[in-house]
């Protein structure tokens, strides 16, 4: 068979807070080139809103494309599908395949006529080995975590055991040359890094939890650290659902850091428990330049974070935010809004966010995701629950205690008060003035 030409593609997401490299492709391109054939990454989000498929179509033709793979999140899934049917009606020919969390919880919803390959392995030698052999189905019959079609019937395998490594470095070359067009709302550019597959915790709203067979697994620190000091920017965010998990793992890896004389800035995302557990450590990790932490504080009642099965509690969130508070640290804190507020636990939620200084917040409609139980709690009250609908400003389900008009009202209210304080602190430069590593401390 002939070789193919790949095409992998990020459909155009809301970038308005945030506009970042496309990690999951680039760790593809990295496979599919070290099998020799010719690939490349379309961010659509780094072209212009106008005349995308025209775009897209003109991109494969010149680039003599005969593969495309498409990565795709649950908000973006339908405008994907939408692109993903138009295409195959242009061009039955080309290959189509899929990835991406959405498919990696939720495979089956994408076997359909349009699609060829559905690919929800956790990690890529599945991919590799698929490559090298172009797609040839008796080699696919044993690719772990594919989906693929024989005679116009869809067979389907299971996914390989966890892994703890994608053994390859991404190939960040989009992102080397489009470095101005990434960037992250008042704080500046940041490089994606991965450094653990997973969750240990079983919050019942979370898909993050769901990858790699549920199974926490944690990369080689010798690994991670190169990685850091050799990654072309001076600032980087990690996509570890908790970077905090692991105390030592995490002491390991400062102080290697500092060996190195490494002086990043580097943004995490942490669990309030697990930054009240690392409390000690906290004057070590901002010597070696973590300054940003996302906090998933959710809510400011017990009985609310309960339901969640958050194992957590609103006395630790507050020691958490006093914690990075003291050590000079930005909290960046994650609220999710409930169906069964009221008036005043939107108002308790700004009172929090006041109280404890924050600066920099999130707020999200809760997001029943096919795949949790929360969804399977919910799936019956539903409303329009369309992929288009899940990126977190949506209502969807009937809140219990207020028309749904009124809680979407405050909800918006809650951006309207806390945003500016964001885009202030943006256009004084507050944070490369007061958090970034400046390698002097
Ligand atoms: C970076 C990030 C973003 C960025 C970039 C988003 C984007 N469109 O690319 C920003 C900040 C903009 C963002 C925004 C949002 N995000 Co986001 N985000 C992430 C995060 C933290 C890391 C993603 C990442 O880089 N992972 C590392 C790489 C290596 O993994 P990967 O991308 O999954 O790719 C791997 C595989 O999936 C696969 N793969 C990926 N694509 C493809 C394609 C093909 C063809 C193949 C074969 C394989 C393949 O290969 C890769 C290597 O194994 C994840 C959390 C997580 N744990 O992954 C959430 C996550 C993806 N986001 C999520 C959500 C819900 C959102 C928001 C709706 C916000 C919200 N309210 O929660 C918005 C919506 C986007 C928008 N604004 O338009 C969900 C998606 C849930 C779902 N069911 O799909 C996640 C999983 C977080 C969560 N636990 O809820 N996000
Ligand atoms: S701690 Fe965060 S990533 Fe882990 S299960 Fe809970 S919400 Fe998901």
């Amino acid at each position: 068979m002939k070789d193919l030409n790949y095409m992998f593609v990020r459909v155009h997401y809301d970038a308005r807070v945030a506009s970042l490299e496309p990690l999951g492709l680039e760790y593809i391109m990295t496979v599919v080139k070290q099998e020799k054939k010719n690939c490349m990454i379309f961010d659509e989000s780094l072209h212009s809103p106008f005349f995308r498929f025209q775009r897209l179509v003109k991109h494969i033709e010149e680039n003599n494309i005969s593969f495309v793979g498409f990565s795709i999140i649950s908000y973006t899934a339908g405008y994907a599908l939408d692109v993903i049917k138009k295409l195959k009606k242009l061009k039955p020919d080309i290959k189509i395949m899929v990835g991406g969390a959405e498919v990696n919880i939720n495979h089956q919803d994408f076997m359909i006529d349009e699609i060829d390959y559905v690919y929800y392995d956790n990690g890529l030698e599945s991919l590799r080995n698929a490559v090298r052999h172009n797609f040839e189905v008796s080699v696919l019959k044993d690719s772990t975590g594919l989906a693929y079609k024989k005679d116009g019937k869809w067979f389907e395998n299971e996914k390989c055991p966890p892994i703890s490594s994608y053994g390859v470095r991404p190939d960040r070359s989009i992102f080397y040359e489009n470095r101005k067009k990434f960037r992250v709302l008042a704080k500046g550019c940041f490089s994606l890094m991965r450094g653990s597959f997973s969750c240990p915790q079983e919050c019942k709203f979370c898909v993050s939890r769901t990858f790699n067979n549920c199974t926490y697994k944690e990369r080689d620190i010798d690994d991670v650290v190169d990685e850091i000091v050799e990654l072309d920017n001076d600032k980087i965010f990690f996509v570890d659902d908790d970077f905090l998990v692991n105390k030592e793992r995490v002491k390991a890896i400062c102080k290697k850091l500092l060996e190195r004389k490494c002086t990043k800035t580097i943004m995490i995302f942490a669990r309030a428990d697990s930054i009240v557990n690392c409390e000690d450590i906290m004057p070590l990790l901002y010597k070696v330049g973590f300054r940003d932490m996302l906090v998933g504080l959710e809510a400011v009642e017990d009985t609310t974070l309960e339901k969640y099965n958050k194992n957590s509690s609103v006395m630790l969130n507050k020691k958490a935010v006093k914690i990075l508070r003291d050590n000079n640290m930005v909290c960046v804190g994650l609220f999710v809004i409930n169906y069964d507020f009221k008036h005043k636990d939107f108002m308790n939620i700004n009172k929090f966010i006041k109280e404890e200084k924050l600066i920099w917040v999130l707020f999200s409609i809760l997001i029943p995701f096919k795949g949790t139980p929360v969804y399977e709690e919910n799936k019956d009250k539903l409303i329009r629950y369309e992929y288009k609908r899940t990126g977190g400003t949506s209502v969807l389900m009937k809140p219990e205690h207020l028309p749904a008009w009124f809680f979407k009202m405050e909800y918006d209210f809650l951006y309207y008060v806390n945003f500016p304080r964001i885009y202030m602190a943006g256009l004084l430069g507050t944070f490369n003035r007061k958090y970034k590593n400046k390698g002097t401390e």
